[in-house]
């Protein structure tokens, strides 16, 4: 077994693409981030596609866990950490989860904490290059100790939560959490507490 694999996970070579339904295509006139729902000021906040591409700028090495079976070690992504995009337009002090929004409405719910884990980016480049369409440009989210199904490629923006709700996988079957440590790949595995009711 891999010492660096996840339970039930085996090593891919190269880099597969995975996601479902059609690459959308980018179109930075009407590109936009959104960030909505339970702010702190109640505010919508947006930033266009040059204003998200001057925010602080971070490189995190992680590996790409998806919940067939097979990993990516040790990826290095560029871009925007998800604390800093919530530095920046903060939630409201009852925010709990935020749902991660993508093109064609493809959405990924996360626990304030996995948002805020100091791995979690917004990323816009992978190797030190702009992502390819296929691995989700020009924004995707990588939450490092997550199935990646829990980081959508392109992002559009983030709704802070009250309460939890099922992103788009984790309604059709898939675990609410997701940690691959703990094999959480399947919702009738969930335990009470783990997430909404189905
Ligand atoms: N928008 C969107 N993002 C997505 C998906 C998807 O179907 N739609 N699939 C996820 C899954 S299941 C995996 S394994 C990774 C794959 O990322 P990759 O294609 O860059 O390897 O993207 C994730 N992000
Ligand atoms: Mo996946």
């Amino acid at each position: 077994m891999e010492p660096d694999l996840p339970p039930g996970q085996r090593l891919q070579r190269g880099w597969p693409v995975t996601h479902y339904g059609p690459v959308p295509k980018f179109r930075p006139e009407r590109w936009d981030f959104r960030v909505f729902g339970a702010t702190a000021d109640g505010e919508k906040h947006s930033w266009t596609h040059e204003e998200f591409s001057a925010l602080p700028y971070t490189t995190v090495v992680a590996d790409l866990h998806c919940v067939t079976k097979f990993s990516m070690l040790g990826a290095e992504w560029g871009g925007v950490l998800a604390r800093d995009v919530l530095a920046l337009a903060p939630p409201a002090p009852n925010a709990t989860h935020v749902m991660v929004w993508a093109e064609y409405g493809f959405s990924s719910n996360l626990r304030m904490d996995d948002f805020l884990s100091e791995r979690t980016i917004f990323a816009t480049h992978k190797g030190g290059e702009l992502l390819t369409a296929e691995h989700g440009f020009p924004l995707r989210l990588v939450v490092p100790h997550l199935y990646a199904w829990k980081g959508p490629k392109w992002v559009r923006g983030i709704e802070y939560m009250t309460a939890d709700r099922r992103g788009f996988w984790e309604e059709r079957g898939y675990h609410n959490i997701g940690d691959p440590w703990r094999e959480q790949r399947y919702s009738y595995q969930e335990e009470p507490g783990d997430g909404p009711e189905l």
